[in-house]
């Protein structure tokens, strides 16, 4: 069988001391934390687009990166050999998990049924391969952007025709995506939003979003996928303004259109700053409502405005990240999935095992300071603390409306001028780089 990844073996765990750069040093997949396995918590999962699609195009020119899978001028062998070449990825790099968009596995052809049966042949292969390593499908989706169709949207679009081709896709997505036993589907709504106020409807639009998401879930049941559905906020890129534009604006929608029940989110860590909130804000906007579903790991270059999608290697930012997850109960369906690509630079294929690595390593270790600082109880313990005049009887009464406010005004004028505490930021802050080691 050809190797598309010759002279690279099965990534191991060597240890923090370990010099070799193709080993974990930190990511040992069967380490316990906290009563499960690294690999339990972590979930990991490569995205087939940024990892085996993208070649390293930007705005001033076209790919650098030379893929032996990308050799042939058929483009069903070239999805075929692709597909290959990435489950040998998956299983050299130890991951338990992979993502896709439907028009990354299979061109699109000259019509919608001719296109599906290209999905479908290229799907009964991902179906063997999946068998063959054990690798599961995170999420599928589908794509709903790049098509000139999409233009002006999908279930935004000014055209029923448009919304209709859209629902085609989203459902044929839904259909493999099941058949593939996927915990999981993702809208991100590429080109969900508006360029100029001047030409757009906006309340139209939303209203036929959610028609578009109201009819997957009616789908949904009558096909019996049991997969998690999950909403990707971002907030521009490439539209200027996207409806789904971050955490809270996401929660707003799928309130008012009763869909709330039946998301979750996928928080992206680039796209969070992007919306000028942090990757933690994002989890911790959607863990405390409940929506906290799934990860998109990367991370952006504080001096480029747009969506770098780098792989992630902050330290702080997986420690916090994680450090929501274990107090929320840790991933139910989803995972930590890498839409992270390598730069134009990185044109060896080794270079997507060294970039793998290091994410995977630097969740490692966010998982186990993240874990350590959970044991403790430090932060938690502060927090509590500052505000357990909530806890009594009086905080209680006032916090469930029950004291109107001529009450809560006699009351004042009882007390006084109320005491108050330091946040004590600083020292927060100490003791969270006393544990980042
Ligand atoms: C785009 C992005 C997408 C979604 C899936 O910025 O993140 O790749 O994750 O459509
Ligand atoms: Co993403």
């Amino acid at each position: 069988m050809v190797e598309f990844f010759p002279g690279i073996r099965q990534i191991k765990y060597e240890g923090p001391d370990s010099r070799n750069p193709l080993a974990f040093k930190h990511y040992n997949p069967g380490q316990k934390v906290l009563g499960k396995t690294m690999a339990e918590h972590l979930r990991f999962s490569v995205c087939y687009w940024h990892s085996f699609k993208g070649l390293g195009a930007d705005p001033f020119g076209p790919g650098t990166i030379i893929r032996e899978y990308n050799n042939s001028r058929d483009p069903m062998t070239v999805a075929e050999l692709t597909m290959r070449a990435a489950f040998e990825f998956y299983t050299k790099l130890g991951v338990g998990f992979w993502c896709f968009h439907d028009r990354d596995i299979a061109p699109e052809a000259e019509n919608l049924a001719e296109t599906n049966r290209r999905l479908d042949e290229i799907v009964a292969l991902a179906a063997k391969l999946q068998r063959d390593t054990g690798v599961r499908l995170l999420w599928g989706t589908s794509n709903l952007f790049s098509h000139r169709r999409f233009m002006a949207g999908a279930g935004t679009n000014p055209s029923p025709y448009v919304f209709a081709y859209a629902a085609s896709q989203v459902k044929k997505a839904m259909e493999i995506t099941k058949e593939l036993g996927g915990a999981g589907y993702v809208f991100w709504g590429g080109r969900e939003g508006y360029e100029t106020l001047l030409n757009t409807d906006l309340k139209r639009e939303l209203d036929n979003l959610a028609t578009l998401l109201h009819l997957a879930v009616d789908y949904k049941k009558k096909i019996g996928f049991k997969g998690q559905f999950y909403i990707e906020p971002k907030p521009k890129e490439p539209t200027k303004h996207q409806y789904d534009s971050d955490a809270a604006a996401c929660h707003a929608f799928l309130q008012k259109y009763d869909l709330v029940d039946h998301f979750k989110l996928n928080i992206e860590a680039n796209h969070a700053t992007l919306a000028g909130h942090s990757f933690h804000h994002e989890l911790e906007y959607a863990a405390a409502n409940g929506l906290l579903g799934s990860i998109d790991a990367n991370r952006g270059d504080l001096l480029l405005g747009w969506d770098t999608d780098q792989f992630p290697t902050d330290l702080y930012d997986c420690t916090l990240a994680m450090y929501t997850l274990l107090r929320y109960g840790g991933f139910k369906t989803g995972g930590l999935n890498f839409d992270a690509k390598v730069r134009r630079q990185s044109i060896d294929p080794e270079d997507l095992f060294h970039a793998h690595i290091g994410g995977m390593d630097a969740f490692a270790r966010g998982l186990t300071i993240a874990a350590r600082l959970y044991k403790d109880g430090v932060l938690e313990k502060f927090v509590r603390n500052r505000y357990k005049a909530w806890d009594t009887p009086l905080g209680r009464k006032i916090a469930s409306g029950r004291m109107s406010l001529p009450q809560l005004e006699a009351l004042t004028l009882k007390q006084g001028e109320p005491k108050i505490a330091s946040g004590r930021q600083e020292m927060l802050e100490n003791i969270l780089n006393e544990y980042i080691r």
